[in-house]
């Protein structure tokens, strides 16, 4: 299996819980490396810009308010599998339907209020990186 890298965003509701450490430790756990981490309160256009994807979507507006509501934990995990690995312990979607033990499970209040972002391909995942982060600012060892 190949090294991966993969974004994740601890969003501004579990920021607020005070749960970073929590979440660390469930990527630490499962073998993945933080290689890069920032916080940071983002700006309406850095949200909108992150999730462009989604600017036709009927929930576009609400999840830029919400990303943007208060400070983010934003890291870079590598692994084997990373993508895949992170998406698994974050659980579905919505909390309501996430397996339990994960971390949108244990964490989310709602489907807006999730807890967590994380790329959902190897393609997104280098866009994203690419979004917050320089080269010079990744350390993997
Ligand atoms: P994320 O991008 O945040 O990791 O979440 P995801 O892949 O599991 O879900 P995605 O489809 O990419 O949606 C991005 C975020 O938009 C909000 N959402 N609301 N009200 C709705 O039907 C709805 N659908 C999505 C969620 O907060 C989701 O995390
Ligand atoms: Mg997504």
């Amino acid at each position: 299996m190949a090294l991966e890298r993969t974004i994740s965003i601890i969003k501004p509701d579990a920021v607020a819980k005070n749960v970073i450490g929590q979440i660390y430790s469930r990527f630490e756990n499962a073998g993945l490396k933080v290689v890069a981490a920032k916080m940071k309160h983002l700006s309406k256009k850095e949200a909108e810009g992150f999730y462009a994807v989604h600017r036709e979507r009927p929930f576009f507006g609400a999840l830029v308010e919400f990303m943007t509501s208060g400070p983010v934990m934003i890291q870079v995990l590598e692994g084997e599998n990373a993508v895949a690995k992170n998406r698994e312990l974050m659980g579905a979607t919505n909390p309501k339907d996430a397996a339990p033990g994960t971390i949108r499970a244990d964490f989310a209040e709602s489907i807006d209020a999730n807890a967590v972002h994380g790329s959902d391909s190897q393609e997104n995942a280098a866009i994203e990186i690419a979004y917050f982060f320089s080269t010079t600012e990744l350390c993997p060892r």
